[in-house]
């Protein structure tokens, strides 16, 4: 039974830094919760996960895209299977299984999408989906994203850098952060009933770094559109952060003066800080951030990777926390 070990294995790593995150959260929000009824975080089994697995690509639109020119976006390393990248997400709407985005997120209506652009810019207002995917040009880029729990994948995205959605609002001199805000689907995501969060889900970069060519606004991977449990229709991609700032499924950017506080910081300050950059030196307060094992290539005889300063992408961001202390602003 190798398929079984191995399996198990990829799910529920011996000593992994995953299923103690959400069972973690889960613990603290169960005791901030006041009265019973907390939703219970059944694990999706691997009877479902396979059912829904889908082995590649070709069942969702095609989304055309040139190759970028953009310094460091193409990635030589082997892609993750199309199946893996579908089946094992983190997307805590839709419950704190890895299995439960894809299970559940093909209810989350995604027509029609907008986005609202409030605060400090001068060409505040609502942009149709149509309107976004015509905003800059369609970009494939393979980019490493690695999870905080200390695992990775390498994607083919496809989509065009923040920054010329930024540019086109126009912000104001005084404009220093930019907050952005997922989806709240009721109906569908029956997560928003997870007690102990603080929805909707909310990330926030510094403006330069959203303007960083390297920060990418996603409407595809694998050639065609974002599947849900990926963040369809848009999304966003920091490659040399930690996955959770990649917000899914973004529905306002709202462009500030004061650094906001982010959905994980309310969470847990001590543990997700505002920068979360990829960091091999500092150590999440409860495990080693080292290491990762990269998804597809675990199992019982894997060996960790090392994982890189900036997740691999120090030329290219490095200068942009120049001076800064990174244990400070972790
Ligand atoms: N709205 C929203 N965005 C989210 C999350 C989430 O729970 N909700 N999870 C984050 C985390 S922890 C990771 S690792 C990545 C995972 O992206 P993937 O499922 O496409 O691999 O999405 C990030 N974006
Ligand atoms: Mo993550």
């Amino acid at each position: 039974m190798l398929i079984r070990i191995r399996r198990d294995g990829f799910d529920e790593p011996s000593g992994s830094d995953i299923t103690p995150r959400a069972a973690y959260l889960q613990r603290r929000a169960w005791l901030k919760a006041l009265a019973g009824g907390a939703a219970g975080t059944a694990l999706a089994g691997w009877a479902a996960r396979d059912a829904l697995a889908q082995s590649r690509p070709g069942k969702l639109a095609p989304l055309a895209a040139g190759k970028s020119t953009v310094a460091g976006a193409m990635t030589m390393e082997k892609t993750t299977d199309y199946a893996d990248v579908t089946s094992y997400n983190n997307f805590y709407e839709f419950g704190t299984g890895k299995g439960d985005p894809a299970r559940r997120a093909h209810a989350m209506k995604t027509q029609p999408w907008s986005v609202d652009v409030e605060g400090l810019v001068h060409k505040p207002g609502r942009i149709g989906l149509e309107d976004l995917l015509k905003l800059g040009a369609m970009e494939e880029r393979i980019y490493r994203l690695r999870c905080v729990e200390g695992w990775s994948m390498v994607i083919p995205w496809i989509g065009y850098s923040l920054s010329a959605l930024i540019q086109r609002v126009q912000p104001q001199g005084s404009a220093r952060y930019v907050e952005f805000v997922t989806r709240m689907d009721e109906q569908a995501m029956p997560g928003l009933r997870t007690p102990g969060f603080d929805w909707p889900y909310t990330e926030a970069l510094r403006l330069d770094e959203a303007m960083h060519p390297l920060t990418l606004l996603a409407f595809g991977m694998y050639g065609e559109v974002l599947p849900h449990q990926n963040g369809a229709p848009l999304r966003l991609v920091v490659p040399w952060k930690y996955g959770f700032k990649s917000i899914k499924s973004i529905v306002k950017l709202r462009f500030v003066e004061q650094q906001p506080r982010t959905l994980w910081q309310k969470i847990g300050a001590d543990e997700y800080g505002f920068y979360s950059n990829v960091n091999p030196d500092v150590d999440h307060p409860r495990w080693s951030q080292a290491t990762e094992r990269r998804i597809g290539e675990d199992g019982l005889f894997s060996r960790k990777r090392k994982t890189l300063m900036f997740n691999g992408y120090e030329a290219q961001v490095g200068q942009l926390y120049a001076g800064m202390d990174l244990r400070k602003n972790y």
